[in-house]
Formats: structure tokens, sequence, C-alpha cells
């Protein structure tokens, strides 16, 4: 990870992050607007392509993955966090930004966003909340409202959605966000700060799916949204106030940064055994003759 063609540029610019391979979401799909908005995030916050790491679950948004410059993880369907956690223990000078879906994050990977959360891992998580299974043409997920025809549940679905802040908070999370993604001057901002923070951070775009979210629209949210910057007295550090002001869904919905935690340390700074090696995991990795290994099984 030490050589790449950029020279650790100090004026990053948008063309480094430039890809050749053409976008295909559906016309007016939230993921355009937050794949804008991670670029101006990391062009702002100067941070080349070859000191980052993307990584991208299976889904809509993870058809993004080949459509951005850098370094980029595609993986398996909801096992994004699994392996951009462990990407960042084993090199700390990397920046890790994951990003997930609703589908993949609270169904398939729901352990792996505990974990993630519970290790505050030094990442930025940004889940793509579109209220549905996007890539699978509209199968319910768990943040699916409850009643609501999608082609998977052709009667409406019997399930509860999971509230995700409620979900989120009940983990003691160092850093939490929410942001629209018709939004990009906010969703970048958002970012940046996430960026910055020193653990885990995570951060819910509520994302418009004009194909199969007919619920919550761009022009719903929009009309709803409200960061907690412009809500007097609010206090980003007050954990039980973040959460209350997260609760509402349906008529003032708090964008912003919601919470968070100044005494935040993170996974590796946790592990005694590591605090005085100065080099990284990755440094550590040896050639091991796996020949040897399966000769003993034969
Ligand atoms: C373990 C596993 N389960 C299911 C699938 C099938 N599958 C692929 S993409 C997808 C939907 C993705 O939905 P979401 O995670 O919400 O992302 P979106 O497409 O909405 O961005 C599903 C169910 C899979 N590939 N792997």
């Amino acid at each position: 990870m030490n050589t790449c063609d950029c020279h650790h540029k100090t004026d990053v610019r948008f063309s480094d992050y430039y890809s050749e391979n053409i976008l295909t979401w559906c016309t007016n799909c939230g993921n355009y607007g937050i794949q804008a908005a991670i670029k101006r995030a990391l062009v702002a916050e100067n941070i080349p392509p070859c000191r980052t790491l993307l990584c991208f679950d299976v889904g809509c948004h993870g058809n993004g993955a080949d459509k951005i410059g850098g370094y980029r993880f595609h993986g398996i369907h909801g096992r994004v966090l699994a392996f951009a956690c462990g990407a960042s223990v084993a090199n700390r000078k990397i920046k890790v930004i994951a990003f997930g879906g609703d589908g993949g994050t609270l169904g398939e990977g729901i352990n792996h966003l505990v974990s993630a959360i519970r290790g505050n891992y030094d990442i930025t998580f940004v889940l793509h909340n579109n209220l549905n299974y996007g890539l699978t043409t509209g199968q319910a997920s768990a943040t699916t409202k409850s009643g609501i025809k999608m082609n998977s549940s052709p009667d409406g679905v019997t399930s509860d959605p999971i509230h995700v802040m409620n979900f989120v908070f009940s983990l003691n999370p160092s850093f939490v966000a929410r942001t629209f993604s018709g939004d990009v001057k906010h969703m970048s901002g958002i970012f940046q700060e996430s960026i910055k923070h020193n653990g885990f951070s995570f951060i819910e775009v509520l994302q418009s799916c004009p194909s199969y979210n007919h619920m919550t629209p761009h022009q719903w949210y929009q009309s709803r949204v409200k960061d907690v910057t412009q809500m007097s007295g609010y206090n980003f550090r007050d954990i039980k106030a973040a959460r209350q002001a997260a609760e509402d869904l349906e008529v003032q919905i708090a964008i912003g940064v919601l919470y968070q935690n100044s005494k935040s340390v993170p996974f590796m700074q946790r592990q005694a055994n590591r605090l005085k090696v100065s080099g990284d995991l990755v440094d550590e990795v040896k050639v091991f003759p796996t020949e040897k290994l399966f000769d003993t099984f034969r």
C-alpha cells in the first residue's frame, strides 16, 4: 500500500477519483448524490486515493464500486463491515470508508453492525437506507414500513420495521449522524465530520429510491428534514437527547451530527499488546509456505 501513482498529493482533486466506468443507477436514484458527496468530502479533506479504502456491500449502491477511483473492495452481501473493520485494524495509515444497504446491513449482516459499533473500529460507515432491497427489485427489508405492498410482499409487509437509530443508540455508539440523499452539500459535510472522528462513525443516509420506494420519495424527505444545528439548545454530546431527537421519522426528521462522544477510544488503541508497536499488522505479514501445511493432510 505504499506505492501509488498519485505521489501522495497535497492538493487532491476530483479527477483523482475519476473512473471511466459509467454509472447505471435508475434516473433520480439517491446513489448519484451519495457518490458525489463522498468524492467531495475526500477532496475537501485532502485524502488521496492511495490513502483510502472504499468498501462496498452487494446491492444497488455497491454497483458504484467500479465507478470511482482508488483502492476498493466489493464484498458479499451483508459482510462489508467485517472486511472493512479488518482492513482498518491491519493498516491504520489508510482511511476506511464502508457502504451498505439497509437490506444487507440490517438483515443478513446485522451481527457485523453490532460488532463494528461495540468494537468502535476506526472506520466511517454509510448506511444507504432506501427502505428496501433495491437490487433485487423491491423486496421488503428490515426497514420497510409495516403494511406496505412490495414486490416480495404483494399483500403488504407483516413485520414491524427496525427503528435504525433506536437500534444503533442501544449499542452505545461513538458517532452517529443522519443525512439525506437529496442534499449533496449536507451529506459531504457530514462525511467530512465522520472521517475526522476517532472511532466508528455511523451515518444513516435517508435515500430516495424512485423505482421501488414510493412511500417516502425525495420531496417527502425534503419537506420533513431539519438539521439539529437549527434546533435551539441541541447538544450533540448528550446521547439521551440525541436518541430522543432521532425518534421521529414522520413529522420532523432530525438530520446532522446527532451524537459524538469526545472520549471515543478506537479498537486498536484499546489493545494493550499493540500500544508500543509503531508499525502496522500489515507490515508483519510473512509468506507462509502453505504446500507444507497441505502435505500434512496427504
Ligand atoms: C447472503 C445473500 N443474500 C441475498 C443475496 C441476494 N441479494 C443480492 S443484492 C440484494 C439486495 C440488496 O439490498 P440492499 O442491501 O438494501 O442494497 P440496495 O440494493 O438497496 O442498495 C439481495 C437480497 C445475496 N447476494 N447474498
